[in-house]
């Protein structure tokens, strides 16, 4: 059995897309298992950039299979613009290599609405949502009224589905909303014709999956988002709606937990967040406007710039303790390069108590005052080294510092966005 979990320790965005690009070179199938296109996953190979919303990052590399599981919410549009994008860039995207479950909630167009709309109705209060549809679709799922992807496959049923929803949801967006309402025979005309294009995509993925480990093959599972997003040990509200952590992996692809082998918390040297809710390591100040334009800090998905702060392993100790993290994989250590002092958070005060995990109450998380180490800097070389060996000592000191405060190892180190700025470190 092979099976490897990649997750993000932090916020979202610490270069899972590109680690799972890495990785996926020796490995022969990668799985998407929540979130939907609100994820943003830049790999870089060669001169070519890529940014993946819904698609497994393993599509990058040639000959690997790409399965998109039941955990995530589907926007068939997003879905094909996808495929139309990685096309145009030459790669051979088709029903062998992209598979999609049929038991795959799907984002429809009411969803988007309600999540703009929902969003606006906050006001100051605002969650600050990707705008994609992805809350509404998951409460649908929850709350037993969603369109399945297997459902766009039966006409008859699926007017009777979409119709009891369409009127639910018009009176909302209409009613308590304010918003315009939604035609619902166009909607159903729409989606039918995507039904019809999705059917080759369409397969039983948990039974693929289980065959897959069953022979032996190397299998991947790509976590969207981040340890701090995830809706249960996130800074709820401040989430997103699925499961980020490795316990999503499980009902979110249908395999067993005992199948999953190892799990890799991707962790930036430094710490970012997108969206509203708290950020106790958080830089409002030249040092954070600094690692933003170095590490260049904006939305892959929304462009919205990044809050930055120092690396907090408060939160990346709860992922490892949250998900099992077997390894820490290390990205952006380029980035901080040219800071002659560099801080890390090693625990929390809270009401003269020191902590190490993040607590439920965003009051709490509030008057949580970061305790700190200082590290001094390195400089720019650090990007051209191929090994750890080659790594500035300070960078070195830093890596090993980490390893010891969270306790457990870290296995991969990046560099630079590229694919080949990436080398194992034990
Ligand atoms: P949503 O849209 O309901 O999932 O938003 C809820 C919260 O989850 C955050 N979120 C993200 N945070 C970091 N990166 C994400 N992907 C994109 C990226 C984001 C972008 O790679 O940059 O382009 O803005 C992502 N997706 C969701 C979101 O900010 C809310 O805090
Ligand atoms: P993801 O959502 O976790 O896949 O991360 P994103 O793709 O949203 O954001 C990470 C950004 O950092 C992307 O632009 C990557 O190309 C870039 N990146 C990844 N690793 C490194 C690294 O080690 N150094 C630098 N400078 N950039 C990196
Ligand atoms: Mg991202």
């Amino acid at each position: 059995m092979s099976t490897l979990v990649i997750l993000g320790a932090q916020w979202g965005d610490e270069g899972k897309g590109k680690i799972t690009d890495y990785l996926a070179e020796t490995a022969e199938v990668v799985v998407r298992f929540q979130g939907g296109n609100n994820a943003g996953h830049t790999v870089e190979v060669g001169d070519k950039q890529y940014k993946l919303h819904l698609i497994p990052s393993g599509v990058i590399n040639s000959n690997k299979l790409n399965i998109i599981g039941n955990g995530v919410v589907l926007d068939p549009k997003a879905f094909f613009d996808e495929v139309e994008y990685l096309r145009n860039f030459g790669l051979d995207v088709n029903e062998k290599n992209l598979l999609v479950s049929d038991r795959a909630n799907v984002i429809m167009p009411y969803h988007k609405t309600l999540d703009l709309l929902k969003e606006k109705a906050r006001g100051k209060n605002d969650i600050g949502t990707t705008g994609k549809g992805i809350g509404p679709a998951y409460t649908d799922k929850v709350e037993r009224c969603g369109i399945r992807v297997c459902d766009l496959l039966h006409p008859e049923s699926f007017r009777a589905k979409l119709m009891q929803n369409m009127e639910e949801k018009n009176r909302y967006i209409v009613q308590v909303l304010g918003g315009e309402p939604l035609d619902g025979e166009a909607i159903y005309a729409e989606y039918l014709a995507y039904g019809e294009r999705l059917r080759p995509y369409v397969k039983d993925t948990s039974v693929v999956i289980y065959e897959q480990i069953k022979n032996k093959k190397k299998v991947l599972f790509e976590g969207a988002q981040g340890m701090l997003l995830d809706i249960d040990y996130g800074t709820y509200p401040f989430v997103t709606s699925s499961n980020t952590t490795a316990g999503g992996v499980a009902s979110g692809s249908g395999i067993g937990p005992n199948m999953i082998e190892k799990a890799i918390g991707v962790t930036k040297a430094y710490t970012t967040r997108v969206g509203k809710g708290p950020f106790p390591t958080e830089l409002e100040n030249e040092v954070g406007d600094w690692i933003r334009e170095k590490g260049f800090e904006y939305g892959t998905t929304t462009g919205r710039s990044r809050r930055c702060g120092w690396l907090d392993l408060v939160i990346v100790k709860t992922a490892m303790r949250v998900s099992g993290l077997t390894s820490l994989v290390l990205t952006k250590i380029d980035t901080l390069a040219g800071l002659e002092k560099i801080k890390v958070c090693v625990g929390y005060k809270l009401n003269g108590e020191v902590i190490d995990y993040v607590p439920a109450s965003l009051e709490d998380l509030a008057l949580c005052e970061p305790l700190y180490e200082e590290f001094d800097g390195w400089d720019d070389s650090v990007q051209e080294a191929t090994s750890y060996e080659e790594m500035h000592p300070n960078a070195r000191t830093y890596i090993e510092r980490i390893e010891e405060l969270v306790g457990i190892k870290v296995s991969i180190i990046s560099v630079g966005p590229k694919r080949s700025q990436t080398f194992k470190k034990d």
